[in-house]
């Protein structure tokens, strides 16, 4: 089985540790279904300031990637791939992250993640060097490093051997009926006064499942009604 490679383009690797290091993504990497590793666009900076980012044309606030050291730091990951990469630039203009395109960017050998800084990066650069670009919502984010990471752990989530046997099954709830999750509640029976239900601990499993079904149903219709919309009948009329 092929490893997924991903290449964080940023110029604070440090943060990318956290996923690199801990949970899920760490144990990945560690048993090899994932690879991670970070380029700088500081270290392709050609001025004796090491400079990255430069005044917006047109003025206005802030700063912008500059295009030469953020390409040749496109460039040095993407040629670090086995294969050819797909280039994402995580910004709020792009196409917004899903469960269907994080099953989609899963099933890819090899991505370079670029993640920006200030306003943003020159455009010539996601003209020539970008094959997506991904939001993971409509809020902005002081870098995209948050977002690639975001994108990582989702991923990782999807290499299949990544998640134990327990695991799996929850991370199923949302592909396999496309509903928000059902509660969950662990010991002890009664906190404060406030018991678990009743069902929980009636160990029976058909009924148990039908809980869970009745409830992410229920709460799906109440908070996310819009991932009810197009789907079979048989969903739509089942008992809440
Ligand atoms: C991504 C990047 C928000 C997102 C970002 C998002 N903000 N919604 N900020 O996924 C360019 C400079 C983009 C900062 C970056």
């Amino acid at each position: 089985m092929s490893a997924t490679t991903i290449s964080v383009v940023t110029l604070f690797p440090e943060l990318v540790a956290a996923v690199t290091r801990s949970g899920v993504t760490g144990r990945a990497i560690d048993r090899k279904l994932l690879a991670v590793s970070c380029t700088n666009p500081r270290d392709f900076a050609t001025d004796r300031h090491n400079s990255v980012d430069d005044r917006p044309f047109g003025g206005g606030p802030g700063m912008v990637m500059m295009a030469a050291p953020l390409e040749s730091a496109i460039d040095s990951a993407s040629a670090a791939h086995a294969g050819k990469p797909v280039v994402v630039y995580m910004s709020p203009q792009g196409e917004q992250l899903t469960h269907s395109l994080v099953m989609e960017l899963a099933r890819l050998p090899d991505l370079v993640l670029v993640a920006g800084r200030y306003e943003g990066i020159d455009e010539r650069v996601v003209q020539r060097k970008v094959d997506r670009e991904i939001s993971l919502g409509d809020y902005v984010l002081s870098g995209g490093e948050l977002a690639a990471m975001v994108v990582i752990d989702a991923v990782a989530r999807q290499i299949p051997g990544v998640l134990g046997h327990e695991e799996s099954a929850v991370a199923d709830s949302f592909a396999t009926d496309g509903m928000l999750d059902h509660p969950h509640y662990t010991r002890p029976a009664v906190y404060d006064g406030v018991a678990v239900p009743d069902v929980l601990r009636s160990g029976d499993h058909q009924a148990i499942a039908e809980w869970r079904q009745g409830q992410a149903l229920q709460r799906t219709r109440q908070r996310r009604p819009d991932l009810l919309a197009d789907r079979p009948a048989r969903h739509k009329e089942d008992k809440g």
